[in-house]
């Protein structure tokens, strides 16, 4: 559900990249989409426009067409008899309802028979709890303050073509325009990701205050968090301060990171190695590196994570969900 968009095309990918024994693939959209096709393994699948009666016999429904579709369809396809795998934020925070990083809380996916729905988190949680969890199990994390650079790619596809469009126009001295966002993206960066909430912060900090708890399954981690769309293509990175109960050092936390499943270790200041959205596209690790202590805290790090955010932010997570699914569930 959602099979033209950015997030969409990279679970068509993904799938078949992991060679996911798919019997059948329906890529669903809207009327906009009526004439595309889909390639999957070299053959061309029509495109058909969501309906009610979409989801019958279907096995697994991977849903990324934003929060009022999932909302409405997710219950539909569930009493319909899938398995829904959620990436919109319209269930991550309903009790109910497992929010699951594989890496992190695997044993949550088996809380999807309460309503048939798994929630997929926001990319942005994603790739930070990947990093977190294992440190948190050495160490206890007590608080954790991020800073993001978020890629446009986040925001859809049409994000990506206002980002190319306005630096093709700024180079060619044409006006530029700008629909997506409030601002122009282009050489720019904007504090702004989601809708501003009475408290001060935008919906997407507080996604990541609330769901890094529920993932880890501890409300003790106090999480604040600023973020701020930049002009990238793809690609998400992100500052992580953090302050632990228990001292570790430089060296502990990298050991640690360097076996954590699905991170990569990226730090080798001497030679410019560090983690970089242009490295991070288009592959499915957390890369992490700048790992440093923090001196002016007792027990502090601070690190620099950077993850594709189409990918382990969004599609990848979602396949490695309905990959274990189908390995431990629905057999
Ligand atoms: P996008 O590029 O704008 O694509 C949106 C997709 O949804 C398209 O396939 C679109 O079909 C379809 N769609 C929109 N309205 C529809 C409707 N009324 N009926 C049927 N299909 C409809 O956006 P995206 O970046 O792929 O993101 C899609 C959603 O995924 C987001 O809204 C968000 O909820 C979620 N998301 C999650 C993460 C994450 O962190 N896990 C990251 C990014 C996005 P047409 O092409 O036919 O319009
Ligand atoms: C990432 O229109 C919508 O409901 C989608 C908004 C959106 C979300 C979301 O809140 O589901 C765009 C991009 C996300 C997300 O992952 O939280």
């Amino acid at each position: 559900m959602g099979a033209t968009g950015a997030v969409g095309q990279q679970m068509v990918a993904c799938l078949e990249e992991r060679r996911f024994p798919v019997a059948q693939l329906f890529p669903l959209a809207s009327e906009r989409s009526l004439g595309k096709k889909v390639t999957y393994l070299g053959k061309e699948i029509q495109v058909e426009v969501l309906t009610k009666d979409s989801f019958k016999d279907i096995d697994i429904a991977l849903f990324s067409a934003g929060g009022s579709i999932s909302k409405e369809y997710g219950p539909m396809a569930a009493d319909a008899g899938a398995v829904v795998v959620d990436n919109s934020s319209a269930w991550r925070m309903d009790p109910e309802i497992p929010l699951v990083v594989p890496e992190v809380n695997p044993q949550d996916i088996a809380l999807y028979t309460n309503r048939g729905i798994i929630a997929n988190p926001n990319c942005s949680t994603i790739q930070m709890v990947v990093v977190l969890q294992p440190l948190h199990a050495a160490a206890r994390i007590k608080r954790v303050v991020v800073s993001t650079y978020q890629a446009v790619s986040g925001t859809g596809q049409k994000a990506v073509e206002e980002l190319s469009a306005q630096v093709r126009a700024l180079f060619s001295c044409q006006p530029v325009e700008k629909k997506v966002y409030p601002h122009r993206i282009a050489f720019n960066c904007l504090p702004h990701i989601d809708v501003f909430l009475e408290n001060g912060y935008t919906k997407e900090e507080m996604k990541m205050v609330h769901e890094t708890k529920k993932i880890m399954g501890d409300d003790s981690i106090e999480v604040t968090a600023t973020t701020v769309r930049v002009p990238v293509f793809y690609g998400h990175s992100e500052s992580v301060n953090l302050e632990t109960e228990k001292k570790l050092t430089v060296a502990e936390a990298k050991k640690i990171l360097a076996q954590a499943p699905g991170v990569k270790v990226v730090d080798d200041p001497a030679k410019n190695q560090y983690p970089m959205p242009l490295e991070a596209a288009g592959q499915d690790l957390t890369l992490v590196g700048r790992i440093r202590e923090d001196f002016s805290i007792k027990n502090g790090l601070n690190l620099w994570v950077v993850a594709d955010n189409l990918r382990k932010g969004a599609a990848t997570n979602a396949v490695q969900i309905a990959e274990i699914l189908i390995q431990d569930y629905l057999k």
